[in-house]
């Protein structure tokens, strides 16, 4: 059993600390008298300390009360109050004195402790915790989301971090930040590298996958990069990444043919004619996540890409979350290492998003925000995320300091 200690004017004063700051269940194992504060000896003011430790919760408590087991039920206290009073009037000591003056004394002593008690036993009805979920709704963050973050809040903060609403955003500010799960690009790469982007109808697949083989395949620092569409079936889904590859000076294949077993053939030729390439930018046809069976057919397709093939999924950023717990499930079959986020621009919230790729343990690869070929991409940081939260006092200074961007903002253009 671990032995903690804490010190305080009184024994009570120690118990309120211990329980604001861990709200967990404990017993105080011994308590002796000590001298507090001062500087070198001189100043100080008595006190106690206390040894304790934790104890498992093992006798059941009222609800509300959860959380507190230090905190008796309130017949408790007055049964306290009427021994301590019954105390005082047996003591010598204080007979000798006026009495009713030290009853009153005690009363009072009691009435303060009472008061300190109520107010952390209802810790949990803080106006904090209805303030902090009412600014996760504004931004659309899952009831279970929000839920968890309630519960954390409970846990860790005291109900003097609770007193002040900066510390509360604060703290939710980082806790999001933490559940927000950055992709980090294998330090090894084999070549070529083939970078496939699946995910559903009219999302932005084929644009992002332009502005990509932009970035990579254009400017001083260029390698060498080629697109390739299995698209081949949607009216213009061809001539659209023939302009773009024009414009571009962007080499592009189309792997198209009857089935998708002779499809996947022609994607398998066309990597193997041009291995010379340093990446690949796949873009696939737009498939609805409750169409299983053409799921199964691109998969079938995609095959031809062989073992360097990387899949990363596409998502607008405006679908509601029951939507994209659905998506994430259906592409699971292709194994995607990333979720990249589409049209940011045209959602105002990402609540969603953050609570449903939390919940899911799904990373971001990259964000989305403009139609613009190729300038409207970025890489995915935390602080993107936080920064656009709506409702919350943010210090970028410090969200930085604790979410440093890495290398996504050196993704500029070159
Ligand atoms: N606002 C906004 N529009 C975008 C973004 N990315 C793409 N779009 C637009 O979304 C529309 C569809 O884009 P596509 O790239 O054709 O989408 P897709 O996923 O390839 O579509 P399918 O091949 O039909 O499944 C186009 O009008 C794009 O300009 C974005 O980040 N923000
Ligand atoms: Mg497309």
């Amino acid at each position: 059993m671990e032995l903690f200690v804490e010190q305080g004017e009184t024994r009570m004063d120690c118990e309120l600390k211990i329980a604001s700051r861990f709200n967990r269940p404990f017993r105080i194992m011994t308590q002796k008298e000590i001298r507090i504060g001062g500087f070198m000896g001189l100043f100080s003011k008595p006190g106690v300390q206390v040894e304790y430790y934790f104890t498992p919760q093992y006798y059941k408590k009222p609800a509300v009360m959860q959380e507190h087991s230090f905190i008796q039920p309130e017949e408790d206290l007055e049964t306290r109050k009427r021994k301590l009073i019954a105390a005082a009037g047996k003591d010598p000591d204080r007979a000798m004195q006026s009495g009713k003056e030290a009853a009153d004394q005690i009363i009072n002593a009691l009435n303060e402790l009472k008061e300190k008690l109520e107010n952390t036993a209802g810790k949990n009805e803080h106006p904090s915790f209805a303030k902090a979920a009412g600014i996760l709704r504004l931004n659309d963050f899952s009831e279970s989301y929000i839920n968890s973050l309630m519960e954390r809040m409970k846990k860790e903060l005291s109900l003097e971090k609770l007193e002040d609403f900066d510390t509360v955003q604060e703290h939710l500010l980082e806790w999001i930040g933490e559940s927000i799960s950055i992709y980090k690009e294998d330090e090894i790469m084999r070549k070529p590298r083939i970078f496939i982007l699946i995910g559903p109808t009219g999302v932005g697949k084929t644009t992002t996958i332009a502005k990509l083989a932009a970035f990579y395949g254009i400017g001083p620092e260029a390698v060498d990069v080629r697109m390739i569409t299995i698209d081949a079936y949607r009216i213009g889904a061809r001539e659209q990444l023939e302009k773009i590859g024009n414009i571009m000076q962007i080499p592009v294949s189309f792997a198209d043919a009857e089935t998708p077993e002779q499809a996947q053939q022609v994607l398998r030729k066309e990597i193997a004619i041009h291995k010379y390439i340093d990446m690949f930018f796949v873009d696939t046809i737009g498939k609805s996540p409750k169409d299983a069976s053409k799921i199964g057919e691109m998969k079938i397709i995609l095959d031809g890409a062989g073992r360097n093939a990387e899949f990363h999924l596409a998502v607008s950023a405006a679908t509601k979350a029951s939507d994209i717990e659905n998506i994430l499930r259906q592409f699971e079959p292709f194994n995607y290492k990333s979720v990249l986020l589409t049209k940011m621009d045209e959602t105002e919230h990402v609540g969603n998003i953050i609570s449903v790729l939390a919940e899911k343990r799904k990373s971001i690869s990259y964000i989305t925000d403009g139609q613009a070929v190729p300038s409207d991409i970025k890489k995915a940081s935390v602080v993107r995320f936080l920064i656009n939260l709506d409702g919350f006092k943010i210090n970028r200074e410090k969200i930085e300091k604790r979410f440093p961007p890495g290398d996504a903002d050196q993704f500029k253009w070159r």
